[in-house]
């Protein structure tokens, strides 16, 4: 089963919910399962090559006999590409897709991708009788929910929802998809609303209840027409088993509908209560519903005795007009007393205010706002525009109305181009997104607590010291604006280079009053914490496989927050204390960790080639020819011979150098080099090696030649988030450089070594260690510096 690959970091609150129960149905039915989930790894130059060697590596693991992968309608690219990636590599391995991207509009989405098969609605019967009728040859008519091909024609089985009992499902399973992984350390990677409760957030989700009776405008439901909930027991099994499993502290209800009515929510907490006494059970939990639920000051208080800290309502806007228009069935008074029930009881109220409605006017627009104004400034409001996913009935109409013209082109694009279906002028409508909307993002009104202090969590929880992904996290101390309660939080640093350059702020809660709080983190105090990474990097092993390096192995003092204070102010304003820092020095080099230190471009090339010669020499080649008899082509021969590869001969462009010598070896041109049968090269250039790729496979015509190169791209790896746009080099002194090499076996095998050159980036990279294979690098830049 293949994951879709889907933005930033990935918890198990984006982690969709339906993998888990496919794979536990068809475990249960005795079917292997084996997970590939290309999330989560930062090394790849994007996230097009992870997929590549992911879906490569599980296809050739696991041989499997069928693929199946789905998800949302904004995942179309992923699976376009990703099948066609499936085709060239398992041309006869049938394809499965499946979830809200077929279920909404599946003769468009089947014969468009083409997959063998497809799955509409719940999956777990009919996927399980897929799997069944491929492997004894029955005939596909008789399975219900499916597309199929019969003589090139699609073909779809009639579509039956909710064919069993919902407590008999069995529960998700998420372990083929690395679960643990994501419970331990992507927890505190998704939005703020929770991760404020915990210190160190472990966070799990559970869905009650499927379906919903109403009708949104906006909304999609690939469950059927009907609400069915699970029954309290069924749920609080489901919860137990996965607590002793996990110990997770915070536990998010993802149903569409939790809680449809009072009477179920209370059962449910009053049982929570019994069970949280009686097992010890310790966790947090938060749930979305309708405002129609009209949760009162009673209830709430409730569920925040059963732990509950959090719920939301669909609250979508403040305008009748517009609220009738959505057929959202609810109203401002509606919202307003889950409001006040909120504030009670003390638990945080959420909801999303969505623009762009047919019925939005500028009016409805102000009317919203100034109710958001008045009532909303402490609760937890988001603020988006609203999209029309194929299945909604908002989205019949932008056909009808031609504002959608061509269906594909808009899966290519959805969710990058927002439409205009309101009457406004789209110079008003676009005109307002542009700018009034972009300036709500930056939650001016939420009151503001400076942090005190910031400590990376490593040095805090003697557990995470030698888990090096728990560098991402900081814990972020300060005092709540409210209550005065002591504020501690956990941040995940996707922003820490921006950090260090300017103040940040965060939105987080606080855990007694769970009123929103803006965090500000002043660049002082964020630089502190950059230097503190990598001083803490020296009391720590360089890399998580080698033995720990303890300060009583070195026999030096661990570094504390003044010390770090203090370091940092010396490095920043080159102040520092020689014989201080000396110390420091030392103390990187013998564990092999790169000092943060501005390097030479140059020495950064030869470095380049360094590790070029290495890799050549470990693929066991005996000799090869360089192209490019340059500066770096004359290292690199330099490094080949030091390492006891043979140069056969150096290939040139340049016409005036042919016939020359670069380390005793002739300079040719590169026909004569390939007329003469040489077939395997290195690039000895770091920055058009492309090219020169290109110019050797073109010169070679049918033989393959192996040709290693190193590829450097510049990457700004502190925005997971902004990955897409990684390709655009914003200040050298961010630079990192990533190599790729092509591995002889002719396997696409790739190796990412990285070169800090500059303080930040090294003190970044210390910070994040385990994501980069910073042990090659670090060795490899210190056995230089030496
Ligand atoms: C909770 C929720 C979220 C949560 C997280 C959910 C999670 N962890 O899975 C959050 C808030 C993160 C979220 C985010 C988004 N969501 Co959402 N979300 C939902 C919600 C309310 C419930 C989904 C759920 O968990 N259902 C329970 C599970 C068991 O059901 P299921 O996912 O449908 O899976 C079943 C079938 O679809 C099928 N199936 C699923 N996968 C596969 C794979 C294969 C191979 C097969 C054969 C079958 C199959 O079998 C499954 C088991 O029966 C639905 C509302 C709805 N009406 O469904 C929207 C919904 C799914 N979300 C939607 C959207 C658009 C988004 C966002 C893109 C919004 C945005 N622009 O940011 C993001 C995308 C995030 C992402 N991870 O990709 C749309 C999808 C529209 C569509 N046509 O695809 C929905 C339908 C809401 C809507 N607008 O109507 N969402
Ligand atoms: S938006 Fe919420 S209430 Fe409306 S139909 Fe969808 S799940 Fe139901």
């Amino acid at each position: 089963m293949i994951v879709p690959h889907l933005p930033g970091f990935v918890s198990m609150f984006t982690f969709p919910t339906g993998y888990g129960y496919l794979a536990a149905a068809l475990r249960e039915a005795g079917h292997e399962v084996c997970g590939c989930n290309p999330n989560n790894d930062f090394t790849f130059p994007n996230p097009d090559e992870m997929v590549r060697l992911r879906v490569s590596r599980a296809l050739s693991e696991y041989q499997p006999d069928l693929v199946c992968m789905g998800g949302l309608c904004t995942s179309y690219m992923f699976f376009r590409d990703t099948l066609r990636l499936l085709r060239d590599l398992a041309p006869h391995t049938p394809v499965v897709l499946g979830g809200g991207i077929v279920n909404h509009d599946a003769a468009l989405v089947f014969q468009t991708l083409r997959p063998d098969f497809c799955v509409v609605g719940e999956a777990e019967d009919a996927l399980v009788r897929l799997v069944e009728t491929l492997e004894h040859r029955r005939p596909l008519a008789d399975v219900p929910n499916i597309g199929y091909w019969q003589d090139g024609r699609a073909c779809f089985t009639p579509v039956v929802h909710a064919s069993r009992d919902i407590n008999s499902l069995p529960f998700p399973d998420y372990s083929p998809f690395g679960a643990d992984e994501m419970i331990e350390r992507y927890s505190a990677a998704a939005p703020y609303f929770y991760r404020y409760t915990r210190v160190r957030p472990r966070l799990v989700t559970v869905v009650t209840a499927r379906g919903c009776p109403f009708r949104c405008t906006f909304c999609i439901h690939g469950h059927g027409p009907h609400y069915r909930a699970r029954t309290i027991d069924n749920c609080l099994e489901e919860i137990g088993l996965f607590y002793e499993r996990t110990q997770f502290n915070v536990m998010l209800i993802v149903d569409e509908l939790f809680a449809a009515n009072k009477g179920r929510l209370k059962q449910f907490c009053e049982r929570l209560i019994e069970a949280r006494e009686r097992r010890g059970w310790d966790f947090d939990w938060a749930f979305q519903t309708h405002a129609r639920a009209a949760l009162d000051g009673p209830t709430v208080k409730l569920a925040k005795k059963a732990g509950c800290f959090h719920f939301s309502y669909g609250f979508e806007s403040a305008s009748p007009s517009v609220l009738a228009s959505m057929n959202k069935r609810s109203s401002p008074e509606l919202v307003l007393n889950g409001i006040r029930a909120a504030a009670e009881a003390e638990v945080a109220f959420g909801g999303n205010l969505i623009f762009g409605d047919p019925a939005e006017t500028l009016d409805t627009i102000r009317e919203s706002l100034a109710f958001h104004d008045t009532h909303c400034r402490d609760a937890v409001i988001q603020f988006a525009t609203v999209r029309p996913y194929p299945g909604s009935a908002l989205f019949d109409r932008c056909l009808d109305t031609g504002l959608i013209a061509d269906r594909l082109r808009y899966y290519e694009t959805m969710d990058a181009m927002p439409l205009n279906m309101t009457s406004m002028s789209d110079e008003a409508w676009f005109g307002w997104c542009q700018t009034a909307l972009a300036s709500l993002w930056q939650y001016d009104w939420v009151k503001i607590a400076p942090a005190t202090a910031i400590e990376p969590l490593t040095s805090l929880l003697p557990s995470a010291a030698h888990d090096s992904h728990m560098d991402h996290y900081w814990r972020v101390q300060g005092e709540c604006p409210h209550c005065r309660h002591p504020l501690a939080f956990t941040e995940m640093v996707e922003n820490f280079e921006q950090a260090a350059e300017e103040t940040v702020w965060v939105l987080t809660g606080c855990a007694r009053c769970n009123k929103r709080i803006k965090v500000t983190i002043s660049a002082d105090m964020a630089r502190s914490v950059a230097l503190g990474a990598w001083l803490d990097r020296l009391i720590l092993p360089p890399d998580a496989d080698d033995q720990p390096v303890t300060p009583d192995a070195l026999a030096v003092e661990p570094l504390t927050a003044d010390d770090r204070a203090r370091f940092a102010a010396q490095w920043y304003q080159a102040e520092a204390d020689p014989t201080r820092l000396a110390v420091v020095l030392r103390r990187a080099r013998a564990l092999k960790v790169p000092p943060p230190r501005r390097i030479d471009p140059r020495l950064l090339q030869q470095l380049e080639m360094e590790a070029l010669a290495t890799s050549i020499s470990r693929s066991g080649i005996a000799s090869l020819a360089i192209y490019g008899a340059g500066g770096n082509g004359r290292t690199l021969a330099r490094a080949l011979r030091r390492r006891g590869v043979g140069i056969e001969l150096i290939a040139d462009g340049n016409r005036a150098l042919h016939g020359t010598t670069v380390e005793g070896v002739e300079v040719v041109p590169l026909a004569r080099a390939v007329a003469g049968g040489t077939r395997a090269w290195a690039i000895g250039s770091s920055r058009s090696a492309g090219e020169i790729l290109k110019i050797i496979r073109a010169q070679c015509h049918e033989q393959d030649p192996v040709v290693f190169s190193i590829v450097t791209r510049p990457l700004d790896w502190c925005r997971p988030s902004d990955w897409r746009d990684a390709e655009v080099l914003r200040d050298w002194r961010h630079l990192v450089r990533l190599r790729f090499l092509d591995a002889l076996d002719g396997q696409r095998t790739w190796e990412a070594l990285f070169l800090g050159v500059a303080f930040e980036t090294v003190a970044f990279l210390g910070a994040n260690r385990s994501v980069y294979r910073i042990g090659d690098a670090a060795s490899l830049l210190s056995g230089v510096l030496e």
